[in-house]
């Protein structure tokens, strides 16, 4: 194909030092794929985190649903849906996540300033998201090292009816990387959006698709460094690839931008 014609040029990872306003913007609109920050974590703020983190024990997500296996440190709203509904039990598991991470006796909270960070510029601060009036999970720490498969996240599609106490306009996935494999674990993102063609090539009862689905559709890929967040539009298909040499734990939850411009995050 002429090169001229193969390159969306709003598809595109952008790398800043913050996360600029008008970045977030850009995210929203369409105007570029991901927001890559290096550096937003210091060394030390990450050593914290991990190390707490490296004495604990991760769960799995839902045997059924996410092969490879994925650990997790929190509780994810994904593994709690229930014809199309949050399920009671979600609420009983944010509770006892939020115990265990105030277990790690860290000296901050990181899922509270990973959101005054990602909100230093805007007008509204950034808020865990409500539901029912009730406060929904921070956030959670994952550890795919065998990857993610190609997926998307949509929780307009994903839940009937309203998902959070807001008017929605769009969803981000906000990561921020505490530990990196020497090799693999990059994050590979494709221009291509859920099609319900799509389904055929998605096993029964997995969160993944098999990789047949983005077909030839530009992509690029994104290998995060430590410290660093990346926020991106996760309607575009991504994958996380697996790692090899060290383990790949990154903080993850949800972001959603309402009707006023305010970001809202869920785990
Ligand atoms: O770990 C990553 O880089 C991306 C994980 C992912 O699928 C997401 O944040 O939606
Ligand atoms: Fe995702």
């Amino acid at each position: 194909m002429d090169p001229a014609y193969d390159h969306d040029p709003f598809f595109e990872p952008v790398i800043a030092d913050r996360f600029e306003r008008r970045l977030i913007a850009d995210l929203a609109a369409g105007r570029c794929a991901a927001i890559r920050v290096p550096g937003f974590f210091s060394p030390d703020e990450c050593a914290l985190v991990l190390d707490a983190l490296l004495k604990v024990e991760f769960a799995t997500y839902g045997r059924q649903r996410v092969r490879p296996e994925v650990m997790r440190f929190g509780v994810g709203v994904s593994d709690y849906r229930k014809n199309g509904t949050i399920s009671d039990d979600y609420w009983t598991a944010v509770d006892e996540s939020r115990r265990a991470w105030d277990d790690l006796k860290l000296p901050f909270d990181p899922f509270e300033l990973c959101r005054s960070r990602l909100g230093a510029e805007l007008p509204q601060p950034v808020e865990v998201a409500r539901h029912g009036g009730r406060p929904m999970g921070a956030g959670v720490a994952r550890e795919p090292n065998q990857g993610f498969l190609v997926h998307f996240d949509d929780a307009q599609r994903e839940f009937s009816g309203p998902f959070l106490d807001a008017d929605i306009i769009c969803q981000f996935a906000f990561n921020l990387y505490l530990s990196v494999p020497d090799e693999g674990g990059e994050t590979v993102v494709w221009r291509h959006r859920w099609h319900p063609a799509d389904d055929k090539h998605k096993p029964a009862g997995s969160y993944g698709f098999e990789e047949s689905v983005v077909g030839d559709a530009e992509s690029f890929h994104m290998r995060p460094r430590t410290g660093e967040a990346v926020l991106l539009d996760p309607r575009n298909f991504h994958a996380v690839r697996p790692s090899n040499g060290g383990r790949r734990i990154a903080l993850g939850f949800s972001v959603s931008m309402t009707d006023t411009g305010q970001l809202l995050t869920w785990g």
